[in-house]
């Protein structure tokens, strides 16, 4: 009976597929999608210098298929685990074209798309779990340089209520994206209670006009980089995303390249493994609240130290630079200066450069105790890698403190 039911399924998705026009991987002899006997049509072209497969209709892959080193081929839309759970492999030296989309784990089957490519992959654009029901593991290798003609598309936009988790780990290797990298809403994300994790690391490049991260969570180790001038990372929908870093001094360039378009880094969570430093390059905004926080050898580049015991939260908020906790006047460190502009716009509905350090854009909040709290909290911070400040009395910040009802009452008075 289950022989006869899984023949049934067979049979049908066969006769759906074909109808459709698609060819399927049927790996008959091998995994080698430059053998013709693994297609159902039998086809293939003599050459492998460029083979193409499938025309301009397309191909299902819903077995392990291997586009091997030396080989060039050509197809049309690609599905990976569309039916069923299917496997993409491109080795280094190869080289896919796609003249439509590829999908992973898009499918009405539930299949998982996966995929490990360490060759040449050019493609109309990329779509993973998203409009399908399925999820999706691409791995991407040192030697992988891939091009998307339109976008990187993830997540799940046409079941709401579902969710399929998305692990795309780029070791290395490089992604050129022509349009976008997000989900159809316009967010790196997945319904529901799914994941979205992209994991960068040895040199990682991914690079696009447009990369938004609305949930999920980016990882980096090593090197990596984000470019191509639009990176905004921001919360949606009750969901926030997370950048993660992993392992030995990590490095995290976001190099927007155009940056009076705006970086925008709103993550509500940047977590750091306790006790190293992290390097953050970028055009982004960065308010430290346990961090200890400090310049490197230019403006651009801070260092982010997690300290043990402490929080691994930061909260980043938009602008054209990286603040430190308590510097109200963006000199790069915390002191009398800070405290003195703080006190002089006490109990004023006012913005971050006027002491509302609770409150950067002065939306709700007031210049007051709780702003004073983390001003004196932070006292001295920004200058670690500078060389040894003389540490600023602290009579003269009590002094101030003295003042301070005095000041308020003159105030409330006027
Ligand atoms: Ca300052
Ligand atoms: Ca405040």
């Amino acid at each position: 009976m289950k022989v006869k039911h899984l023949c049934a399924v067979l049979l049908l998705a066969f006769t759906a597929s074909s109808a459709l026009g698609f060819t399927h991987f049927t790996e008959a002899e091998d995994q080698l999608w430059t053998n013709a006997n693994n297609w159902s049509t039998f086809w293939l072209p003599a050459s492998d210098e460029t083979t193409h497969i499938g025309g301009m209709s397309g191909v299902y892959a819903d077995v392990t298929c291997i586009v091997p080193a030396g080989s060039s081929v050509v197809s049309g839309e690609l599905r990976v685990g569309y039916n069923f759970n299917g496997t993409l492999i491109v080795e280094e030296g190869a080289t896919l074209t796609t003249t439509s989309h590829t999908q992973f784990g898009a499918g009405t089957g539930g299949g998982l798309g996966t995929a490990v490519i360490n060759g040449n992959l050019h493609a109309a654009g990329w779509t993973f779990s998203a409009g399908g029901n399925g999820p999706a593991d691409v791995t991407i290798g040192p030697n992988a340089v891939i091009t998307i003609d339109s976008a990187m598309n993830f997540g799940q936009e046409y079941h709401e209520g579902y969710g399929y988790d998305v692990t795309i780990t780029q070791n290395g290797g490089t992604i050129q994206v022509g349009d976008w990298v997000a989900g159809n809403a316009f967010q790196m994300r997945a319904h529901g209670d799914a994941e979205v994790v992209y994991s960068m690391s040895n040199g990682a490049v991914l690079s696009a006009p447009s990369i938004w991260q609305n949930s999920g969570t980016l990882e980096f180790e090593g090197t990596a980089t984000l470019t191509g001038g639009g990176v905004r990372f921001a919360g949606f929908d009750g969901k926030v995303p997370t950048i993660k870093a992993i392992g030995t001094d990590p490095v995290l360039t976001i190099d927007g390249g155009r940056f009076s378009d705006g970086v925008l880094l709103d993550v509500s969570e940047l977590s750091v493994t306790a006790n190293q430093w992290v390097t953050i390059v970028a055009g982004g905004y960065l308010t430290d609240t346990d961090l200890s926080l400090a310049p490197g050898t230019d403006a651009n580049i801070w260092q982010l130290r997690v300290n043990d015991g402490d929080s691994g939260d930061v909260e980043v908020y938009y602008s054209g630079s990286i603040r430190i906790m308590g510097d109200v006047n963006l000199s790069g460190y915390v002191d009398d200066d800070d405290l003195s502009l703080l006190l002089a716009n006490w109990n004023t509905n006012n913005v971050w450069e006027y002491g509302n350090l609770s409150d950067p854009y002065g939306t709700v909040g007031y210049v007051d105790d709780d702003d004073l709290s983390l001003l004196l909290a932070n006292w001295n911070a920004g200058s670690l890698s500078a060389a040894p400040q003389a540490v600023p009395e602290p009579a003269s910040a009590l002094i101030l403190l003295l003042g301070l009802p005095y000041l308020a009452r003159r105030r409330m008075r006027r």
